[in-house]
């Protein structure tokens, strides 16, 4: 909620009359201006691309180019300031130019014809003053802007200035977040069989009575809270409270603790069973290139962007920056990153790896026609299609043969300049650019491209050969090119995502190369990694520029001969462990909790979450399901905020991501994001004018507005909705374990063929009375000719059934089945993963 000081407002248009008396007043009012001082760097400071703001000895410098005409063609300045009509402002600064130089200063209208309320003409020297101007704002204006115009100069100079500070008008909104009740769940709500656990906000120090009610406001369980102190994300003092041993089902239920009830959840099996899909629906309206049907995603039709279609300047032949390379590509297609209209191969990598190894954690569980986009109904299933959509495009960012760096991948490809919002991907008229080729986008490709060719090959031979190709030859101009880093300030128009430690990103791709091929090269350069043996398990978890994990995740889940297999898994436990200890020590259950949260905190939790589902399925220890469980209840609503940050999630959630198209804040023609869009969550660091203005000074969890605005808060992108569909799908997954062991051998292997035996063994205490059996190949593997069962195959998963006379398996015994298959190329190592009637084998 937000609220304006109106008394003071009045009192200051009252002593308006007299000159001295406003300008004292103006002096002794709210200070409009966001980091003035340059304390905090230079955001929210904003100039045009031809300059590069940087903080240098507290105060704010830019080399001011020569050969400008005008003085608008050079700006520093900063959005957002609200001026109230009738209203005296005093405006003042501290300035130095080298050499000496008259400049403009002004307050203005922050559009055409950008009426001018202050114009000033600071004459500036080098050794720099102070200047104080006083101005009545004709108008009330919610946005004026504050512009220094620095053009028109010949010859380049010298511009540094501090002390910026804008001061009278109305005080500056005081933001309270509506926090609804003060006891905290998960709105969706709860697994019957899960951990169910509520946070109440309180004064009491003791500890209080809580009370479970269903629908009919009837007392179904009740206990006590447990007093947790002041957590430290919030600043607020809490207890906690589990009620984890009522497992009935049903809708609507609440939780009263302390004169307070929470808002309503249900208990239900299948909870998560709709979030997978949504959180992968995400990505056909991301997507660059192709238009957007009505018919799949009503009131989300639009057409097409950037296929050279005027206005759009790209992506159909896209030049570099100057002189960065003498070719155009065709880099069409794709996701856009965020609320940009970006293209970033860094990011785009991570984010198609996750949805592919959502899909390699369990093939059977992903369908044809799941997602309603365009290729449902070709035969595979539809996650595979829309990683696809984004593969050709990381493909297409490859340097070409015959060119300088042939083999490594641009960078990424974004407008030449920032753009506003709303702005529909087909309107935006930017020139679109290639940035120079780097290492971690080389790396990016390697390594998506080597999982692609193993996860395609059961669909599409030729793409699968295609992205092992691209992949030995971005690994060889990788191991070429080690260090060539993307620049830091390269963040004009789209973001920088530099990164220059990319042994990480070096660890992953030979990961997936090796998982692929199985050859020595890349098991070699894994064994020699510092990140296969180090502590790849941050506190703050992975992401974008950090991607050892991802790597360690991949040796410990998806079949390979690596010789230390078992230390790689157990690495994996150890790291589950460290965010277990976290998350129990968080009265708001999370297993992330560094002092300052990160940009895309949620994201990071997540990805945290992926390790401990990780661990759960190398063990099948329940303690790391629950865990998971209950990290997700944070993301869902148990939160100091009380709200859901995924879109249509729970009663309260994210709705104004901050997106050139979701943009219904800014014009109610357009549509919010769609259901199940994860916003990026809290942020300390507060970078965006919104948060600047609102958020000042606020612990962690509160660094937060869900305000289209809000980039450094609430943005979405398509690398945080990635491990919110990994773990949705691991929270759907409702097969159990199973009292089942299963021995298999590919016992004869020949040049494109092999034989395998499969021994089922009943590990129970209960006879098993009719069996099917199912896994999944690596890549390209065909059963053929089976004996003592039945065998169909989907792409790459199996399924077994027994035969009329083999079907009972007693307590102990076993049952042996063989087939011969095909294995077109690469090694074929024994499957890991066996679902025995629906339930994982241990
Ligand atoms: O997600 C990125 C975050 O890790 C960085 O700290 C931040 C600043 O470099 O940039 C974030 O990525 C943004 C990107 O630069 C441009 N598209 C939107 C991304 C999400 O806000």
């Amino acid at each position: 909620m937000t609220r304006c000081r109106a008394a003071l407002l009045a009192l200051l248009t009252m002593v308006a009359l007299s000159p001295a008396a406003t300008a004292h007043a103006a002096d002794e009012g709210p200070e409009q201006i966001v980091n003035g001082t340059f304390d905090s760097g230079t955001a929210p400071w904003w100039s045009t691309a031809n300059v590069t703001p940087a903080v240098q000895d507290g105060r704010l410098c830019a080399d001011i180019p020569g050969g400008t005409a005008n003085p608008w063609d050079v700006i520093i300045g900063q959005n957002d300031l609200p001026l109230v009509e009738g209203e005296t402002y005093a405006f003042g600064f501290f300035a130095t130019a080298t050499p000496a130089k008259v400049g403009r200063a002004l307050i203005q209208l922050p559009v055409d014809p950008w009426t001018q309320y202050l114009s000033a003409a600071p004459e500036m020297s080098v050794s720099g003053n102070d200047y104080s101007y006083t101005f009545t704002a004709p108008v009330s204006l919610p946005n004026a802007q504050v512009a220094f115009q620095l053009g028109g100069s010949a010859e380049p100079w010298r511009f540094c200035m501090d002390d910026v500070s804008l001061r009278g008008g109305a005080e500056p909104e005081v933001y309270e977040p509506d926090t609804g009740p003060r006891v905290r769940v998960n709105m969706l709500g709860y697994l019957p069989s899960g951990p169910k656990k509520a946070t109440v906000v309180t004064a009491a120090t003791a500890a209080l009575d809580w009370e479970l009610k269903n629908a009919d406001n009837e007392t179904v369980a009740k206990g006590r809270t447990t007093p947790r102190g002041v957590d430290a994300s919030s600043g607020q003092n809490v207890h906690t409270l589990d009620f984890s041993s009522y497992r009935r089902t049903g809708e609507s239920y609440t939780i009263t603790a302390d004169g307070e009830t929470s808002r309503p959840f249900d208990i239900a099996a299948d909870l998560y069973d709709q979030l997978p899909t949504d959180a992968l629906k995400f990505y056909y309206t991301q997507r660059s290139g192709i238009e957007i049907l009505g018919s799949l995603r009503p009131g989300y039709a639009r057409p097409a962007g950037h296929l050279g279609v005027a206005p759009n300047q790209g992506d159909v032949s896209v030049p570099c920056q100057p002189g960065v390379c003498d070719y155009s590509l065709d880099v069409r297609g794709g996701w856009y990153d965020a609320g940009d209209h970006g293209k970033y191969v860094v990011n785009g990598g991570i984010s198609v790896h996750q949805l592919m190894s959502a899909y390699e954690r369990d093939r059977a569980a992903f369908k044809d026609g799941q997602l309603a986009i365009p290729e449902s109904g070709n035969g595979r299933p539809d996650i595979l299609d829309e990683a696809r959509w984004e593969q050709e495009f990381l493909l297409s960012m490859q340097v070409p043969d015959g060119k300088p760096l042939a083999g490594m991948a641009h960078h990424k490809i974004h407008d030449r300049n920032w753009t506003g919002l709303p702005l529909l991907p087909h309107l935006d008229p930017q020139p679109r650019e290639l940035h120079p080729p780097s290492t971690a986008a080389t790396l990016n490709l390697a390594a998506t491209a080597a999982q692609a060719a193993r996860l395609f090959a059961p669909y599409d031979a030729a793409f699968a050969a295609r992205n092992l190709t691209a992949a030995r030859k971005a690994w060889a101009a990788a191991k070429a090119e080690p260090a060539r880093y993307a620049d830091p300030a390269d963040g004009t128009g789209g973001g920088a995502y530099n990164d220059a430690d990319v042994s990480d990103e070096f660890y992953w791709a030979a990961a997936e190369l090796y998982i692929t091929t199985g050859e020595k090269e890349f098991k070699d350069f894994v064994l020699a990694s510092p990140h296969h043996t180090g502590d790849v398990w941050r506190d703050r978890g992975f992401d974008w520029g950090n991607t050892a994990q991802l790597g360690r995740l991949e040796l410990a889940t998806v079949p390979n001969g690596l010789p230390d297999r078992a230390r790689v898994r157990q690495s994996v436990v150890e790291g589950a462990e460290k965010y277990l200890a976290i998350q129990r020590a968080h009265p708001y259950g999370l297993p992330y909790n560094p002092p300052d949260y990160d940009w895309g905190s949620n994201n990071l939790v997540l990805n945290n979450l992926v390790v401990v589902a990780t661990a759960y399925d190398l063990t099948g220890q329940e303690k790391y399901r629950a865990a998971v469980r209950e990290g997700m209840d944070y993301i869902l609503g148990r939160n100091a905020l009380n709200q859901s940050y995924v879109t249509g999630y729970g009663e309260v959630a994210s709705k104004n991501q901050h997106s050139r198209w979701y943009a219904h804040q800014l014009d109610p023609a357009l549509p919010n994001p769609p259901r199940g869009t994860l916003s990026g969550g809290p942020n300390s660091a507060i970078q965006d004018p919104i948060a600047q203005r609102l958020l000042q000074g606020c612990k962690p969890q509160f660094c937060y507005i869900d305000h289209i605005e809000s980039w450094s808060t609430n943005e979405l992108t398509i690398n945080w909705n990635s491990p919110l569909a990994w773990v949705s799908s691991f929270l759907a997954d409702r097969s159990e374990r199973a009292d089942c062991r299963v021995s298999y051998t590919a016992h004869g292997t020949w040049p494109g063929g092999f034989t395998a035996q499969v021994v089922i063994e009943n590990t129970g205490k209960h006879a098993v009375d009719g069996w099917t059996l199912r896994w999944s190949f690596l890549s390209g593997q065909q059963a053929g000719h089976v004996w003592s069962a039945t065998l169909s195959q989907s792409g790459p998963v199996v399924t077994a059934k027994a035969l009329s006379w083999n079907g009972k398996i007693k307590p102990g015994q076993k049952v042996t089945f063989g087939f011969n298959g095909t294995n077109p190329s690469g090694p074929n190592p024994a499957p890991e993963v066996f679902h025995l009637n629906g339930g994982r084998c241990r």
